[in-house]
């Protein structure tokens, strides 16, 4: 079914000119008596607190990494501290508006926005709701601490219990936010709407994109502000996050009623620094950072620059902005203008900069410049000013005391119980992520796939045990549709996306059948932006959804490193277990297209923490694991060779079920009994140690027991174990390069853990050391039955009368170790 863009050559070729609107810069114009009718004296005056609490906050910090106490307390703190004194009144103008269920993600130097985020969602929550959050949040555990000294009603009470969460979670306290494991630069607390801060700079472009598709996709309430460095607006992330979040196909193809484009601004904090450089004259060419909104869609972003030392003048764009993202005509780019007084760090020196200017952004100090405004405009007097300064000194005095104290605020107990391990996954099987019924355009049993998956033979084998054509059997892609189909119209918040996944039908027609049956916000193409393919499904599911991302060839996941090795992987346990990441990356591994588009990197997914892998070789594991990742609530990246996408299942007896089936987590499959030795194979490769097995048994009379592992992690090695203990010997194969391959990994485990039943060490065939060759050359690069007969023959087995064709001996080894090769 063909999109209606049509491309007509009479309007593209016509001659013209693009108009760029023009930008606003500190456009805000104070007005006095507006602004107290508008926001009240109040309100006003609590503005000015949460400015002086923050101010508060990383002056303790600043005194304790550098003097080693704060007001008479000692406390040495190892990690690292992002101070933001004199960013206040941005990170306060930001929240005054937003509503609890606004979400801001940030960065490194996100101590003040999580404290103002926080500070903001108190005063708008009623009394039974606070106190429900204070309560339930990790059975109560923050708010025990503090409620022992604190004196004085449920608001104050939650002032304590921020300011104490954020700063036990920096301190490293199984008391924190995130029990201690998100530290100062990663600490956060989605109840009230502070999400994720990522040290990893501009981590947060793309990820907060995910989030506000989440809440567009599923309608639910608030905005999403991705706050962003001006230094980090020149990274990846960044820019691919903007791509897609400015997609055109959300006003032209989406159903009107989703909403439009998905919620998101991009605010730049900018303090006119990196750590050392200067975005502004000398790392970035903008002039002014908000002209980046100029190129990327007809409404230049609704990007404005910002006076951030007026928070007055910061909570007026975002209400301005808000609006229009909640009407879908977003996204929005803010240039939020601001300056960063202490150093990047307390042990920055400052060398970078003048004193003098430093002096300068001194004597216009955000918060002090708000008092005298206060003062003029009748709305405060400077008693009440300086009565909110010692009431701000005195309770942080009082939660650093608690902090500090590890009999009050433990760290997480690692010595006598996995507790890290606990939160790498969260395990948990979740049918669907939200109760209401899934959107789709025809009912499941009416998808013309299905139907013609009902014409073929669910085995790839006919009766007599002979291969059938591959257009007469459910082939591994059609498994693999299956498992999907099954679980979107389970799922209502489960969404798929990558590049030409729709119409298309995915680039290896996993997806053909899918088009007709999902709208368009269920399954869309996206820009060709694979970091945020993956870093926006790590903001969905960690928003609430469940998403499958795919990457065309698994050699882009280069493009998606950082979104896949430190986004993916880390958020649920660097958040304690408090967010779940059931993200499938499925990610398919080519052949025949050379270099840069066939290599199998499952070797680096399993070395990161974090991740599961599952690596499936036959139809009926493609659908059997593909259900089971899909109904988990664990990132697991799903490798996919295309060699296989048109082979029948020829191992099960009765193929693949046509209803739903989980394979066992973990668990290896036994292809071939045999009693002589043993291979074990990772993905595709299988077919060819099968071949192996076949010509030993038949031309050699050695018999050899097959095993599939299916998965690189989480992995039960005990029938792997059982193989090696009864035939003492085990040669491992896969297509990636021998260096670094998981079975290196694999061997090593298995000679530890059954070194006494082996005759001699395990043999490792992977692929060459090499580039993958042209396509009439790959025979010589991955692994081939015949290196398979060879390498057992020289090391595990001698094979009577055997001829070998390859050099898979010890002294080549070496040769090839010697030479990088
Ligand atoms: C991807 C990445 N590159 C580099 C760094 C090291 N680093 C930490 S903060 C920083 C400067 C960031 O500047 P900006 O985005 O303007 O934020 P600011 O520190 O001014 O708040 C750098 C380079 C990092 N953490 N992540
Ligand atoms: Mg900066």
């Amino acid at each position: 079914m063909p999109k209606s863009i049509v491309v007509d050559p009479n309007k593209v070729r016509k001659a013209g000119q693009i108009e760029i609107p023009p930008i606003p810069v500190n456009q805000y114009a104070a007005d006095p008596k507006k602004e107290e009718k508008k926001y009240g004296k109040k309100r006003l005056l609590k503005m000015y607190q949460d400015m002086v609490f923050i101010r508060e906050f990383e002056t303790m910090l600043n005194n304790i990494k550098q003097q080693g106490e704060y007001r008479g307390i000692p406390y040495d703190h190892k990690g690292p501290a992002h101070l933001s004194i004199g960013q206040e009144s941005a990170a306060v103008g930001q929240c005054l508006l937003l509503d609890r269920e606004d979400y801001i993600f940030g960065s490194h130097r996100s101590h003040g926005e999580i404290l103002a985020k926080c500070f903001s969602a108190v005063d708008k929550l009623d009394d039974s709701a606070l106190e429900g959050i204070l309560k339930g949040y990790m059975d109560g555990r923050i708010l025990s601490v503090v409620q022992k000294e604190h004196r004085g009603d449920l608001r104050s009470l939650a002032l304590d219990f921020v300011l104490y969460g954020t700063l036990a979670e920096i301190f490293g306290r199984e008391t924190g936010f995130n029990k201690g494991l998100g530290g100062s630069m990663h600490a956060f607390f989605a109840p009230f709407g502070s999400m994720p801060n990522n040290a990893i700079v501009g981590g947060s472009g793309d990820i907060a994109v995910g989030s506000a598709l989440f809440k567009r996709i599923n309608r639910k309430p608030g905005i999403v502000i991705a706050n962003i460095g001006d230094a980090s607006s020149g990274c990846g992330p960044v820019w691919e996050g903007i791509m897609i979040a400015a997609m055109e196909q959300y006003r032209t193809l989406w159903p009107k009623e989703v909403g439009g484009s998905p919620p998101i601004l991009f605010n730049f904090f900018n303090n006119f620094y990196g750590m050392g450089g200067q975005p502004e004259g000398e790392t970035m060419g903008f002039g002014m950072l908000a002209r980046l909104g100029a190129g990327v869609n007809p409404e230049a972003l609704h990007a404005e620059r910002v006076d951030g030392y007026s928070p007055l003048a910061v909570a007026d764009a975002v209400e301005r902005k808000r609006k229009i993202l909640l009407a879908g005509k977003g996204p929005v780019l803010l240039d939020v203008i601001t300056y960063r007084i202490s150093g990047h760090s307390p042990s920055d020196a400052s060398a970078y900069r003048t004193k003098e200017e430093i002096a300068l952004w001194e004597q216009n100090d955000c918060i002090a410049d708000f008092g005298r405004y206060m003062v003029e405009s009748g709305w405060a007097a400077d008693s009440d000013l300086e009565a909110i300064r010692s009431a701000a000194a005195e309770r942080v005095s009082r939660v650093c005391r608690l902090a500090v104290d590890l009999s009050i605020s433990p760290r997480l107990r690692t010595d006598d119980a996995d507790r890290i391990g606990e939160v790498m996954f969260s395990n948990q099987k979740i049918e669907k992520f939200d109760d209401r019924e899934p959107e789709a355009l025809l009912p499941l049993e009416e998808n013309p796939r299905l139907e013609s998956n009902r014409r073929k033979s669910r085995s790839g084998l006919d009766e007599q045990g002979k291969p059938l054509p591959k257009a007469k059997v459910i082939a591994f892609r059609d498994a693999l549709f299956e498992a999907m189909l099954h679980r979107f119209y389970i799922d209502p918040t489960m969404v798929a996306y990558g590049e030409e996944n729709r119409d298309w039908g995915g680039a290896f027609a996993v997806y053909r059948g899918l088009t007709e049956a999902l709208p368009y916000h269920r399954l869309f193409n996206t820009s060709i932006s694979e970091g945020a393919i993956v870093g926006t499904a790590v903001g969905y599911a960690l928003s609430g959804g469940r998403v499958v991302p795919e990457l065309m060839y698994c050699d882009f996941m280069g493009r998606s490193g950082d979104e896949v090795f430190n986004q993916l992987a880390k958020w649920q346990s660097m958040s304690a277990g408090v967010l779940k990441m059931p993200v499938v990356l499925r990610v398919s591994v080519g052949s025949k297209y050379g270099a840069q588009h066939s290599q199998d990197w499952s070797s680096i997914v399993a070395h990161v923490p974090g991740l599961k892998v599952y690596f499936p070789a036959t139809p009926y594991d493609a659908k059997g694991m593909l259900n089971l990742a899909l109904a988990g609530s664990d990132p697991v990246v799903f490798f996919e060779s295309q060699r296989i996408y048109d082979i029948g299942e020829l191992f099960e007896k009765d193929g693949v079920p046509e209803g739903y089936y989980e394979v066992e987590e973990g668990e290896p499959a036994l292809r071939r009994e045999g009693s002589d030795l043993t291979i074990v194979s990772v993905g595709a490769t299988l077919y060819r140690a099968l071949e192996a097995v076949e010509e030993l048994e038949g031309k050699y009379g050695v018999s050899a027991e097959l095993v599939d592992a299916r998965f690189i992690n989480p992995l039960n090695y005990d029938r792997i174990v059982a193989s090696v203990r009864k035939t003492g010997k085990v040669l491992l194969t896969s297509d990636a390069c021998e260096r670094g391959s998981f079975l290196n990994t694999m061997a090593a485990q298995i000679t530890q853990l059954a070194f006494d039943e082996l005759d001699g060490p395990p043999v490792v065939v992977g692929s060459r050391n090499w580039i993958t060759p042209c396509a009439e050359m790959e025979d010589s690069f991955f692994p081939q039955k015949e290196w398979i007969l060879d390498a057992i023959h020289e090391r595990l087995l001698p094979l009577k009368g055997h001829q070998t064709r390859s050099n898979q001996s010890i002294e080549e080894m070496q040769r090839r170790n010697r030479r990088g090769v």
